[in-house]
């Protein structure tokens, strides 16, 4: 196993002792409509990952979908590439307190990914899996809006590797833990099944204009 454990039991500890950055007085007004509470803005771009970052060249990428769907797919890169791209400007909300405005991403929406796969009518979760042995998960419902997609192009440039490169997933209205990077697998399911964070006590739903980060 490659995860850092040191890494994911501080940032347990800091988030039960409830002295997160995230615990950074919520009701101080940052001044920006665009910053959701408890947040702060930055204009470099912070890594987080669970102490590695999975090297994934482009010829052994692959991403496995499957579940409850009624086509189940492995892209391998090229498949992935010739899907239909989206352009993209959203911000970036981590629940460590910083948020990240106006990123340009270019990628392939996840609605063109339901329309391939075909989701049967008992698929209501979504599981993702990802290189460095993350997982996170959403209900479907909240996987359908427009704004969701496997992002491969940030700001002009591909994904690097810190960053989640190849392909990760972006989900611009919930916190950013909720979008896996260096994405490997993303299954359909009748039920929740909670993810890396969401097993140590994150918020199941993410939201951060409800400052919605823990419980
Ligand atoms: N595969 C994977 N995806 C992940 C993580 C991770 O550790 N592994 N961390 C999550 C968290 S907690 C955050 S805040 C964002 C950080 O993305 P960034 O490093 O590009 O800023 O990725 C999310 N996706
Ligand atoms: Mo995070």
């Amino acid at each position: 196993m490659d995860i850092n454990e040191k890494i994911v039991r501080a940032k347990q500890k800091l988030m039960q002792r409830g002295r997160g950055d995230s615990a950074r007085e919520v009701d101080e007004d940052y001044g920006d409509p665009r910053v959701p509470p408890g947040q702060h803005l930055v204009n470099n771009w912070p890594v987080l990952d669970l102490g590695f970052k999975p090297e994934i060249t482009l010829e052994d990428w692959k991403l496995e979908i499957d579940g409850q769907v009624e086509n189940p797919v492995v892209w391998n890169w090229e498949n992935f590439q010739a899907q239909p791209s989206v352009t993209l400007t959203t911000d970036f909300h981590c629940v460590t307190s910083w948020s990240r405005l106006d990123n340009e991403w270019v990628g392939v929406s996840f609605n063109h990914l339901l329309n391939i796969v075909g989701p049967l009518p008992s698929a209501k979760f979504v599981f993702f899996e990802a290189y460095d042995e993350y997982t996170t998960n959403l209900p479907l419902s909240v996987c359908r809006d427009d704004d969701v997609f496997l992002a491969y192009q940030w700001n002009h440039l591909p994904l690097s590797r810190e960053h989640g490169g190849p392909a990760r997933m972006i989900i611009p209205k919930l916190y950013a833990w909720k979008g896996a990077k260096w994405v490997k697998k993303i299954t359909f399911t009748e039920q929740d099944q909670k993810g890396f964070w969401e097993v140590r006590g994150y918020s199941n739903t993410a939201l951060p204009w409800n400052n919605d980060r823990y419980g």
